[in-house]
This record gives C-alpha cells, sequence and structure tokens, in this order.
C-alpha cells in the first residue's frame, strides 16, 4: 500500500512534521467542521467563529462550545492518534501539529503537540485575558464572568483572529526543514495552517496526504492515501515497527 519511496523515508533520522485536522477525530466521534456530516451544517464556520459573533449572541457561542465540551469529554483517541504516538518515538525529530481543539492527541499520549486553534477546555477573560480552566468558576451566568466583570469565552483561536505568536512561528520553521510532512484530515483550506504543507513542499519534504476525499492540497502532494486516517495511519505505524 506505501510506495517504495515513502518506505524508504521512514527512517529515525528524518525529520518528520505531521499536521492533523477535524478528520482524524471523527473515528472518535468527533464531527467535522465541513462537507456533509459537517459539525456547522447549519452555521458556516465563518459566521459563528467569530469575536463579533460572540459580542452579537455571546449565550448562543458560550453554549455551542458547552455542547462540543460535552460531547469531546466523553470520546476517547483512535487509532489514528494512537499510531502518531508510536511515530513521535520512532522519529529523532517529530513535530505533531495540530488544528484541532480536542486534546485527543494528548489523551493519546503524544508529549508535545503544537496547538494551532487553541483548545476548548481553557477559557480566557475578553477584558484582562485572565486564563480560566473549565471548572474553576461557579457562576451561573452564562457565558461566565471574570472577577474583572469581563465576560469569558473560549480559549480557541476564531477567525479575524490571530494564532499563538509561538505555536505558529514554530510550525512554519519546522515545516520549512522537515523530510517528509503528513496532512492528514484536513480540508486545507483555513489559513495560515494551509500554507504549512506548501512551505513544507517549497522546502523539499516528501508530501503525503491522508483525506477521506481529494483536497486543495491533492495536487501538490507526492502520495495520497485515499482512505480513513484511523485505518491508515496504523498501517505506516507497522512499516515503521519492521524496519
Ligand atoms: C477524514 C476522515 C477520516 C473526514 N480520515 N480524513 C480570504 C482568503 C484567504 C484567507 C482568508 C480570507 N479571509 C479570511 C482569511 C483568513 C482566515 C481563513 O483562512 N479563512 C478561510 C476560510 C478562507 N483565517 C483566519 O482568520 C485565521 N487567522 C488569521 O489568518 O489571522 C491573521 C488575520 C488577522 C486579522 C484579519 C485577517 C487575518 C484564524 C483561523 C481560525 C480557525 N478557527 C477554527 C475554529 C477553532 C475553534 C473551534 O473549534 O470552534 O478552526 S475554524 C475551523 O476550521 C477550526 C479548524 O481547526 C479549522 C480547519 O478545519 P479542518 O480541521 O480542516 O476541518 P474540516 O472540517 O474543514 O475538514 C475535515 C477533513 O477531514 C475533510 O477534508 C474530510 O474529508 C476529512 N475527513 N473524516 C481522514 N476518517
Ligand atoms: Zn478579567
Amino acid at each position: 500500500m506505501l510506495s517504495q519511496a515513502l518506505k524508504s523515508l521512514l527512517r529515525p533520522d528524518k525529520r518528520v512534521v505531521v499536521l492533523t485536522g477535524a478528520g482524524i477525530s471523527t473515528e472518535s466521534g468527533v464531527p467535522t467542521f465541513r462537507g456533509e456530516d459537517g459539525l456547522w451544517k447549519k452555521f458556516k464556520p465563518e459566521e459563528l467563529a467569530t469575536f463579533d459573533a460572540f459580542i452579537s449572541n455571546p449565550q448562543l457561542v458560550w453554549e455551542w462550545y458547552e455542547y462540543r465540551r460535552k460531547l469531546i469529554s466523553e470520546v476517547k483517541p483512535n487509532p489514528a492518534h494512537h499510531s502518531l504516538v508510536k511515530m513521535e518515538d520512532f522519529f529523532e525529530d517529530f513535530h505533531l501539529i495540530t488544528q484541532n481543539v480536542d486534546g485527543l492527541h494528548q489523551k493519546a499520549g503524544s508529549k508535545k503537540v503544537i496547538e494551532l486553534h487553541g483548545n476548548i477546555k481553557r477559557n480566557k477573560c475578553i477584558k484582562c485575558g485572565r486564563e480560566f480552566e473549565e471548572l474553576e468558576f461557579s457562576s451561573k451566568e452564562i457565558p461566565p464572568k471574570c472577577t474583572c466583570g469581563g465576560m469569558l469565552r473560549p480559549d480557541v483561536v476564531w477567525f479575524g483572529e490571530m494564532l499563538p505568536a509561538q505555536a505558529i512561528n514554530e510550525a512554519f520553521k519546522v515545516s520549512s526543514l522537515c523530510d517528509i510532512f503528513f496532512s492528514i484530515g484536513t480540508s486545507a483550506i483555513v489559513y495560515p495552517a494551509a500554507h504549512l504543507p506548501v512551505v513544507a513542499k517549497q522546502g523539499g519534504a516528501y508530501l503525503v496526504e491522508i483525506n477521506i476525499e481529494r483536497t486543495e492540497l491533492s495536487n501538490l502532494a507526492d502520495e495520497v492515501f485515499l482512505g480513513k486516517a484511523g485505518e491508515i495511519l496504523p498501517e505506516i505505524a507497522k512499516v515503521i515497527r519492521e524496519a
């Protein structure tokens, strides 16, 4: 199933970067954002995941996140997440970058994860920026308020907002320097994350895509696996084990 070219690159001394998107968590039961059974079929992500949307309807946006938090707290990592833990152990220079806010990579045991779009478990005050862990506040207000009076919001990155500087800078750096770049379960349409595989390719990396359907990125990729991440990644992990 794997090409000879890819097999010969799967050596511990190769520099590997993985970018994951919502598609890696669907097999755990977390819906994606776009597509047929997308999470936001009723709302376009660009309409709901913005600061303006939060300010005009804080209750709706807060409850939407509460619904997703509950869903995420009840699901488990799947074989795709577990295979990436094995890859982290195998490659000496390995970087896992995720657009996901669900924390499932960490739950699977990945030690170092670059989170580009924040984490749904955390909240922060819109006024003073203070961070709050999910269970830290007992306020009955929706959304709850900070001690300074500001509203709390989920600590995720909405459209029009900057990504955490350290995370995106590191992501671009390691992508530009890697030998193999895996783009897994992402529609590759949201920037700047969508630019990472392009930068990797420009830097000479072998670009591998794993997705159940072709994306914007497919034409640029050296190898496209059309299938479920939870089935393809264990195959790759198996090849590594046997290497
Ligand atoms: C499987 C599978 C299985 C299913 N196995 N695969 C015009 C042109 C270009 C850029 C812009 C523009 N206008 C605005 C922008 C910038 C904007 C942007 O990119 N917009 C595009 C939509 C055009 N970006 C931003 O605003 C970013 N910030 C920024 O650029 O700052 C600078 C700036 C400042 C001020 C003004 C302008 C710019 C921020 C982006 C933040 C994205 N946030 C979200 C929400 C996070 C919080 C939350 O979770 O609620 O992040 S949106 C949503 O999309 C989420 C995701 O991380 C992100 C990416 O989605 P992803 O992961 O790819 O999911 P899907 O659903 O799209 O795809 C799933 C894939 O899986 C599919 O392909 C399936 O086929 C596949 N799949 N099952 C393998 N089993
Ligand atoms: Zn505050």
